[in-house]
């Protein structure tokens, strides 16, 4: 990998994959792809960015041309409680600029790594222990976009030789950029208002339990799925990876055990708490763990505890 193209790069993801990235491969290899949003601070003063709309294809293809970018994280997207709001908007986003990275990672034989997510499954998948292959028959406009985008990198693979590889993201908690418009904010948003306000009203009910990750080892996972031997990879796209699973009672006692006075109640948020039971509960990684060696560092207990450590410090 010597130039790489990070789109959506200023989101909850791009904003700390970015940041990874030009650590690894040095920061002017490493050039932030933004939309209407511009990088500030360290993202911006660290190395190259770029405006790129990625549903428009000549934008995409003058970025890659300019830099020779071999490499396209793709991450550009909008996520499943907007979706369902604006399922248009989604379907574009997701699927046609997807397929304009696909085509221009064709022409200019660049390697492609794009997210799926648990999102992906339905409510007539298996949600304990969701296996690798599965029925996927989701129920919502982030999930349908997140299926066709799984078999469109398959097909560019198969049909025309793009390395394009992915992994199915479970819910992600981090402590530099807020995520926007997903079902599984509310793992994130406990944790500003704990230090915030020792309180918390929680929009998904009691008893819904997630796969969920810290945003380090969603960072390690895209790294070491792109690094990973090529021909060891039977899946290639749509790795399932998770770290925990819990619901908002357990990630709430977590919290207690740092913040003893720490309360949390419940307005459920309908559209929300609908999409979250129609995904797993947790899901089988071994396929990730066998063909690239996926191995999660953080678990519940020593994310909180370096989640609070972090906002107590931003937060002051
Ligand atoms: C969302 N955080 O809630 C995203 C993710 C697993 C869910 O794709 O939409």
């Amino acid at each position: 990998m010597e130039k790489i193209l990070v789109t959506g790069g200023v989101g909850q993801i791009g904003s700390e994959l970015v940041m990874a990235l030009r650590k690894v491969y040095g920061a002017e290899n490493v050039i932030c792809g933004v939309n209407r949003t511009k990088p500030e601070g360290e993202l911006k003063e660290s190395g190259p960015y770029e405006v790129v709309d990625c549903t428009n294809a000549q934008q995409v293809a003058d970025v890659v041309k300019k830099y020779k970018v071999d490499t396209i994280y793709h991450l550009a997207a909008i996520l499943s409680a907007v979706a369902e709001a604006k399922p248009n908007l989604a379907w574009n986003v997701n699927i046609n600029a997807l397929y304009n990275v696909l085509e221009v990672a064709r022409e200019q034989k660049c390697a492609v790594f794009t997210p799926s997510s648990i999102g992906a499954f339905g409510p007539s998948t298996p949600l304990d222990n969701t296996p690798q292959d599965t029925i996927q028959r989701p129920s919502t406009m982030y999930g349908v976009t997140k299926v066709a985008g799984e078999l469109l990198c398959d097909y560019y693979f198969k049909r025309f030789g793009v390395d394009t590889r992915g992994v199915r993201y479970p819910g992600i908690i981090s402590n530099v950029t807020l995520p926007g418009g997903g079902t599984t904010d509310y793992a994130v948003e406990i944790y500003y208002e704990a230090i915030k306000n020792k309180k918390y009203t929680c929009n998904l009910p009691a008893g819904t339990f997630l796969d969920m990750m810290y945003m380090p080892d969603a960072i390690k996972a895209a790294i070491d799925l792109m690094e990973a031997d090529g021909s060891k990879l039977i899946h290639r796209n749509a790795f399932n990876v998770t770290a925990m699973s819990f619901d908002p009672e357990i990630i709430a006692a977590e919290i207690r055990k740092i913040i003893p006075e720490f309360k949390m109640d419940y307005n459920v948020d309908k559209v929300k708490a609908e999409i979250a039971n129609s995904w797993p509960n947790n899901m089988d990684d071994s396929a990730a763990r066998q063909e690239w060696g996926w191995e999660p560092t953080y678990d519940l207990a020593s994310m909180t505890e370096d989640m609070l450590k972090v906002l107590k410090e931003k937060l002051k």
